[in-house]
């Protein structure tokens, strides 16, 4: 028998966080899930656990091994280190092709059954994905065959994570105004404050922020922006005059800007749900903002040779076509799309005011999107029935 995981009972996921809390959104995520969705036993090998305590304050920093939200976390302190083959698991997830331990990759090769072992690669609109999803790919010198499994936005794709109980949980709250009052009250929104246009703001450091402040500064309409701590430092600074701490605030014109606290995973859900519009970022927020059903604006990771862009267009082609305002935006805000490639020398009032006139359309958009993308399956559920399936 070549593969354990007809009926799986145990996984392992290697996550290497790569700049502040890179993939961690994600993997956590995918525990939770497997965990408390499918019953399976799973271990979360993670580099930066302080990372992690950024968006899960439970996780101890300091521990090797602890339990957290039923998930067993490992703190991934190198690749020294002997494994037997009953240390491995089921299924071995490589998160974004990181290197397993050299001593767990030779235990899984020593394990019998062996375990079925996956890539987990990055979410791309790009056609080529369709191809390399599924692939196999043969240890140089162990009898091992590792797979890789892509998200996706099509059927030929694992498709984009979703727990069970998100959508009816979103409804719920975005049904109850009691509720999202409550939920911002804590994050210091006024209530004369509530009927101002909400926008939750993620991004990395390039994105062309202060220009775009002047703009809602000067639109007509009231406009509560809402900034995590530690992003867009600068530009915030700026606005506010002082420490971009949480609770810091400043109106200027139309604009009144908010710092609220770095939250964790559930909350960030609760503020996409209650803003009408999201700035997010590389993919976990991007794909939890596909799912919040508001307008959102993508800043995708900065990549060399800006290859970023190429994933942009391919977004932006498949969930934005007959949308000039939101594709003239969002190439603009990621750079691209003008000969002078950085945004904070563009005048954002247009571009703002043709976005915001497209919004309802966008809306529209986004819910025949997410039709879609509820019919090829969850990611998880499509992940296991591939593994199962496996030889
Ligand atoms: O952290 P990111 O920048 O991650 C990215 C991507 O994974 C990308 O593919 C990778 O190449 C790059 O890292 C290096 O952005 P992302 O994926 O949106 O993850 C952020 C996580 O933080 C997400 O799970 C949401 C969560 N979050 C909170 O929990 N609370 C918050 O207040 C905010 C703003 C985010």
């Amino acid at each position: 028998m070549l593969h354990a995981a007809a009926r799986p009972t145990s996984l392992a996921i290697f996550c290497k966080v790569v700049d502040n809390y890179g993939d961690i959104g994600i993997c956590w995520r995918l525990a939770r899930q497997l965990r408390h969705e499918h019953d399976i036993a799973v271990t979360l090998w993670v580099d930066d656990l302080a990372s992690f305590r950024r968006i899960w304050p439970a996780v101890d920093v300091d521990a090797d091994a602890q339990a957290v939200d039923g998930v067993q976390v490992r703190h991934w302190r190198g690749q020294d280190g002997a494994f037997a083959p009953e240390d491995v698991a089921d299924i071995v997830i490589e998160f974004f092709g990181v290197d397993i331990p050299p001593g767990y990759v030779a235990a899984m090769a020593q394990r019998t059954p062996r375990p079925a072992w996956i890539n987990y690669e990055g979410l791309s609109a790009e056609a080529w994905v369709e191809g390399c999803h599924r692939l196999p790919s043969m240890h140089p010198r162990l009898p091992l065959t590792k797979h890789f499994f892509f998200p996706g936005f099509t059927d030929r794709t694992g498709g984009l994570l979703r727990e069970r109980a998100l959508l009816d949980a979103r409804d719920r709250f975005q049904a109850d105004p009691a509720a999202q009052a409550a939920f911002l009250a804590r994050l210091g929104v006024a209530p004369a404050e509530m009927d101002a246009f909400r926008v939750s703001l993620f991004c990395y450091p390039e994105a062309p922020v202060a220009p775009l402040f002047d703009a809602w500064r000067d639109g007509g309409r009231p406009l509560t922006c809402l900034v995590p701590e530690g992003v867009a430092r600068v530009p915030v600074e700026a606005f506010l005059g002082g420490a971009a701490v949480p609770g810091a605030q400043a109106t200027r014109g139309a604009l009144t800007l908010r710092v609220v606290p770095f939250m964790r995973q559930d909350d960030y859900d609760r503020l996409l749900w209650a803003c009408d519009l999201n700035v997010v970022r590389g993919e976990d927020s991007w794909v939890r903002a596909q799912w919040a059903g508001k307008p959102f604006i993508w800043h995708i990771y900065p990549q060399d040779e800006n290859l970023h862009h190429v994933k942009l267009r391919a977004f932006l082609q498949r969930s934005a076509e007959g949308l000039p305002g939101l594709t003239a935006f969002s190439l603009r805000w990621n750079g691209a799309g003008h000969p002078d490639m950085d945004g904070s020398a563009a005048d954002w009032r247009p571009l703002w005011t043709s976005l915001q006139a497209e919004l309802p359309a966008i809306t529209q958009r986004n819910a025949e999107w997410q039709a879609r993308m509820l019919a090829n399956g969850d990611l998880v559920g499509n992940l296991l029935a591939f593994v199962r399936s496996l030889p």
